[in-house]
């Protein structure tokens, strides 16, 4: 009986050594979070998904600036879905890391993990897209575009080319994800620009999700239901030159017969505008990482930061596309 009672007391010794040692190792593996002062911040990451080329720029700088900076950086893909966004903050708290940052793939539905955060004394910074929260102690700082401005910067091109219209101008709308902070925004933006010229109609807006595949899709629904379409604007580059396929597969000459208004200016859009198949886009910078740094390295130190940091942008026609490719970084 005594035999057993101490062969059992050896074998719950010997497991409380076992998982003592895997966490300590799990500690060394990750280089440390909030709970070991090694000096070093460690950063959790959440990124919305891989879905166009202003996201792999902005993973890029991300990575690359965190690096510079000496910052650890854990990353994780959510693959567009806000659940998988939830679950790696919920284990970036649970690895105690010193600072969380994430792209909120929608607006709502964040309080309840933002919380959580907080309650761990784990400061959270969010970029590129904010949150609908009305507690704004949730989070440190946004850091990204106003794309108000960028829906607003695309409907007063147009409305500035199309002054003279005197029928109806068919425009037909390629949005976002459902719910995300630049598909609603622009939204806005654009429809409150066009607003002043009634010949400007929107005759259909659906989403497509920010993909190639997507607006591609979308385009060739739109081009078999409407049999006049004079413009598309689409939330961003990549979804415009989906729906470039589709537009050449209906027989129709982009640019031309369609005028395609755009907004990101990554490289390849960039590229379609200098072509002439674009016509205008609204710029929003996807090189956050250096700022998103910055900004960890004071959250961490206690420094207030500014409530909001918007990044500076510009818009390009086909003949500033021309000259500005050459240098363009992302
Ligand atoms: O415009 C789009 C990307 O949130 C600003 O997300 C970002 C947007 C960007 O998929 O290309």
């Amino acid at each position: 009986m005594r035999k057993m009672r101490t062969q059992r007391a050896i074998a719950v010794l010997a497991s409380v050594l076992l998982i003592g040692g895997v966490a300590a190792c799990g500690n060394s593996d990750t280089g440390g979070g909030g709970s070991k002062d090694d000096g070093k911040i460690t950063m959790g990451f959440s990124q919305v998904g891989a879905e166009s080329g202003w996201r792999t720029a902005n993973t890029t700088s991300i990575k690359e600036s965190a690096a510079a900076a000496g910052i650890e950086l854990k990353f994780d893909d959510a693959q567009q879905k806000q659940e998988n966004q939830i679950k790696a903050i919920r284990n970036y708290i649970q690895q105690k890391v010193d600072v969380i940052a994430f792209s909120p793939v929608v607006e709502s539905g964040w309080d309840t993990v933002l919380k959580e955060a907080k309650d761990a004394g784990i400061p959270v910074i969010l970029t590129d897209r904010s949150v609908d929260s009305a507690d704004k102690s949730l989070y440190k700082t946004f850091l990204g575009s106003d794309f108000v401005k960028e829906g607003k910067l695309a409907g007063e091109w147009l409305v500035e080319q199309k002054k003279g219209a005197t029928g109806p101008v068919n425009i037909v709308e390629l949005q976002g994800n459902t719910g995300a902070a630049p598909a609603n925004d622009r939204k806005k933006g654009f429809g409150e620009a066009i607003a002043v010229n009634p010949n400007l109609k929107i005759i259909a807006s659906q989403p497509g999700d920010f993909t190639r595949a997507g607006g591609k899709q979308v385009m060739e629904q739109f081009l078999k239901a409407n049999p006049k379409i004079d413009v598309l604007f689409a939330h961003n580059d990549d979804m415009g030159l989906g729906a470039l396929e589709a537009i050449t597969a209906a027989g129709k000459v982009p640019g031309k017969d369609i005028t395609i208004i755009t907004v990101d200016a990554v490289k390849d859009g960039m590229q379609a505008l200098a072509d002439g198949k674009f016509n205008f886009i609204a710029e929003c910078s996807p090189l956050l990482g250096p700022q998103l740094m910055d900004l960890a390295k004071k959250v961490h130190a206690g420094e207030t930061v500014p409530a909001r940091i918007e990044t500076e942008e510009t818009t390009f026609t086909q003949e500033q596309a021309k000259e500005a490719l050459p240098n363009r970084k992302y």
